[in-house]
């Protein structure tokens, strides 16, 4: 692999997309190529599975087939987009990724996080991020900011607790993997958050 796999994660209206454009933009002044994409998604079929998992559904959905839907939208993402543009060189800039799976199935269904694990490695092999950007943002900020957007998706839907056990796991693996992940204070302005995600790439990038 010769590009590198960047990863943005946060709760529900963390700001994340709202940054996606700056963060290409900034590693392209640095000279790097990139493919910016989300999960679910980012292939035709992970775009029709992303439908099926946001859309609200009566009777809701089994927890492990919510899991198994993220997997196999992963592994067509992986196999037509991620695994090509990094043997290309290209970086791969990520909306969301499998943190996400053991932050929302793991921490906010309870699924157990050792079946997901066992998931990555089936779906993932080695590959795991190199960078994550994780925007911290207090749960009610963050859905008060996506609630102002209008109609809310299947998680966007979900109960304060839920959004809770969420950022629980995420602050957990932040701590389990310092040497990939980055703190980001999302809760401040979009400039002020430009401005600590420019202070934090610098510095990530002279250290690689
Ligand atoms: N999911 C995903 C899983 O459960 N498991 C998985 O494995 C994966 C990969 C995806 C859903 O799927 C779940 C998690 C998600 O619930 P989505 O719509 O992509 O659905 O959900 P999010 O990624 O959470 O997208 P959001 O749009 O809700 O959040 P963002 O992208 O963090 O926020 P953004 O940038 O769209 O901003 C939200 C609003 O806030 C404003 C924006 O203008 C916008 O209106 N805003 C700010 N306001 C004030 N100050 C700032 N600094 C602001 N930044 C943005």
């Amino acid at each position: 692999m010769l590009g590198r796999l960047v990863t943005v994660e946060g709760g529900e209206g963390a700001g994340k997309t709202t940054q996606m454009t700056f963060i290409r933009d900034y590693l392209e002044r640095k000279g790097y190529q990139v493919v910016m994409t989300r999960e679910p998604g980012g292939t035709p079929l992970g775009e029709e599975i992303r439908a099926l998992l946001l859309e609200p559904r009566a009777g809701g959905m089994a927890p492990s087939a919510e899991t198994l839907l993220m997997f196999a939208a992963r592994a067509e993402h992986l196999e037509q987009v991620v695994r090509p543009a990094l043997s290309a060189g290209y970086w791969v800039l990520c909306d969301r990724f499998t943190d996400a799976t053991y932050a929302y199935q793991g921490g906010g269904r309870g699924l157990p996080l050792e079946r997901i694990a066992v998931l990555e490695a089936w779906v993932q092999d080695e590959l795991r991020p190199d960078l994550t950007l994780l925007f911290d943002v207090p749960v009610v900020t963050g859905l008060a900011r996506a609630g102002r957007r209008g109609a809310t998706d299947r998680f966007e839907s979900e109960d304060l607790a839920f959004f809770e056990r969420v950022w629980a796991i995420y602050r957990e693996r932040a701590a389990l993997y310092p040497e990939r992940y980055r703190i980001i204070d999302a809760s401040r302005s979009v400039e002020a958050v430009r401005a600590e995600l420019e202070t934090v790439l610098a510095k990530w990038l002279e250290q690689q």
